[in-house]
C-alpha cells in the first residue's frame, strides 16, 4: 500500500479555477505521496504501460467499449495489476474507486492530437472531450504524462524539480532582502514626510517581484507533494506578510480620484498583477499601474501616505479602528502629530488605546530614523 493513502481528486481542490486551476489540482492529485502516484510509479517499474482517466460521467461512459465494469476501492497495487490488461482504466473523480478496467476508449477522432502512438493520442483526446485529467504511462518511453484539457505535462522526478525550486528560492531570498531594504527606506521617509512617487513605486515593484517568484515556487510545491514539505515551509517563512503589505502600500498611496483619472485599490492591485515582466522593470510603468501619471517627472513628485501601512505595525490595533483613524486624521503626518487627547476623539478609541497608538507610532518613528 501507499505510504500516504490520501485520496485527493482534482475535482476536490478548491480555490483556484479555470484551466490553470485544473492543471494545478491535477498535478497535486498525482504528486509524490499520493496513492495514485505510487501506483503510477509501480506501473513504470513493472515495465507495463497505462491509460487512466481520472473521472467518470456520461461522456466518459459513452467512450468506453469492452472491458469490465468494476466498483472496487482504489489502491496503488490494484491500479498496477489492472494496468496489466490491455486497454484503459477509469477512476472516479475523487480517486477513491476504480470503475472500469481493460476498456478501449473511443474518443471523437476529429479532435486534433499531435501525439503519436495510440495510447497517447487517446489520452490527449479523452482529456479534451471528457474534461477530466488523463494519465498515460508510456511503456516504450518510460515516462508518466498528465493530460489536462489537451495540455501535456510530463511528470518529473522530485530531484529535478527540487533543483529548479531551490534556484528559485535563492532568487526569492535575494529579492526579499532588497524588498526589506526599500520598505525600510520608505518607512523612514514617511516619518520625515519626504516620500516621492519613486520611493513608493520601488516598493510596489519589489513586492510584485517577490510575489511572482513566490507563485512560481508555490507551483513546484504542488508538483512535489510530500517531497516539497521543506520547500513549502521555507517559502511560507520568506513571504509572510508580503501579500498584506502589498495591499497596504496601495491603500496608502493610490491617488485621490480626480476628474482626469480615478483608480481604486482593487484596480491598482489588478494593474500591478497584469504587468509583464519587462513592464515591471520600468518604474514609470509601475507608477502608472498605481494610478500616477507615467511621466518621468512624476517619479520625483512628493506624496504622503494615508497611514495604513505604519498603523498596521502598531500591535493589536483592529482594522476597523485603523480605518477610522485614517478617516479622521486624513494622513500619516497628522497621526504622528496627534496627542493622546486628539486620538481619543475618534470613535472607539478610549484612553488606553489612544496611548498604545501614540506609543506605537513613537516607537516606529524612533526605530525608522535609526535605520
Ligand atoms: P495482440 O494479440 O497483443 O497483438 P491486442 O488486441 O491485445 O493484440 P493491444 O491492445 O495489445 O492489441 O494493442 C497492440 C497494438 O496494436 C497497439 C497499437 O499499436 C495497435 N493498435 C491497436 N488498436 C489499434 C487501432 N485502432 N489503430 C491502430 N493501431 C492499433
Ligand atoms: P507506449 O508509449 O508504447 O506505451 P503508444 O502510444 O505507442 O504507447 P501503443 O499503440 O503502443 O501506444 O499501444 C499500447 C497500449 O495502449 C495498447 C493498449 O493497451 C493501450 N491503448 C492504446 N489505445 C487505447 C485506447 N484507445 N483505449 C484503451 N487502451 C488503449
Ligand atoms: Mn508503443
Amino acid at each position: 500500500m501507499a505510504a500516504n493513502d490520501r485520496a485527493s481528486g482534482p475535482g476536490r481542490a478548491g480555490g483556484s479555477s479555470g484551466a490553470d486551476g485544473l492543471m494545478r489540482a491535477s498535478l497535486s492529485a498525482v504528486a509524490p505521496g499520493t496513492a495514485l502516484r505510487d501506483g503510477l510509479e509501480r506501473i513504470l517499474r513493472g515495465n507495463t504501460g497505462g491509460l487512466i482517466v481520472l473521472g467518470m460521467d456520461k461522456t466518459v461512459e459513452s467512450m468506453c467499449t469492452g472491458g469490465f465494469v468494476l466498483d472496487v476501492e482504489f489502491s496503488a497495487t490494484r491500479l498496477r495489476e489492472l494496468c496489466k490488461l490491455d486497454g484503459g482504466l477509469v477512476l472516479d473523480k475523487d480517486i477513491t474507486k476504480i470503475v472500469r478496467a481493460g476498456v478501449q476508449l473511443v474518443p471523437d477522432a476529429s479532435i486534433p492530437t499531435e501525439e503519436t502512438g495510440t495510447r497517447h493520442r487517446t489520452a490527449q483526446r479523452v482529456s479534451i472531450q471528457a474534461g477530466f485529467p488523463v494519465v498515460s504511462v508510456s511503456q516504450s518511453m518510460r515516462l508518466i504524462a498528465l493530460y489536462v484539457d489537451g495540455e501535456r505535462r510530463v511528470l518529473e522526478e522530485s530531484a529535478a524539480i527540487l533543483s529548479r525550486a531551490n534556484q528559485a528560492l535563492a532568487t526569492l531570498e535575494r529579492y526579499k532582502l532588497r524588498l526589506d531594504e526599500v520598505a525600510g527606506t520608505l518607512s523612514a521617509l514617511e516619518i520625515e514626510d519626504l516620500v516621492t512617487v519613486r520611493d513608493v513605486t520601488a516598493v510596489a515593484q519589489r513586492l510584485e517581484m517577490v510575489r511572482r517568484i513566490a507563485t512560481e515556487i508555490a507551483e513546484y510545491v504542488v508538483e512535489l507533494g510530500t517531497d516539497g514539505r521543506l520547500l513549502s515551509l521555507q517559502l511560507d517563512e520568506l513571504i509572510a506578510g508580503v501579500e498584506p503589505e502589498r495591499e497596504l502600500v496601495v491603500r496608502d498611496y493610490v491617488p485621490q480620484p480626480t476628474a482626469k483619472r480615478t483608480r481604486t485599490v482593487p484596480e491598482a492591485l489588478a494593474e500591478l498583477d497584469s504587468l509583464t515582466h519587462a513592464e515591471l522593470l520600468e518604474l514609470p510603468i509601475v507608477a502608472r499601474a498605481l494610478g500616477y501619471s507615467g511621466s518621468p517627472e512624476t517619479l520625483d513628485s512628493a506624496v504622503s501616505p494615508r497611514g495604513y501601512r505604519l498603523l498596521a505595525k502598531v500591535p493589536r490595533l483592529p482594522n476597523a479602528i485603523i480605518e477610522r483613524l485614517v478617516d479622521h486624521f486624513g494622513g500619516l503626518q497628522k497621526l504622528l502629530a496627534a496627542s493622546v487627547d486628539d486620538l481619543q476623539t475618534v470613535d472607539g478609541v478610549g484612553e488606553a488605546r489612544a496611548r498604545s497608538v501614540r506609543e506605537g507610532l513613537s516607537r516606529l518613528a524612533e526605530s525608522s530614523i535609526l535605520e
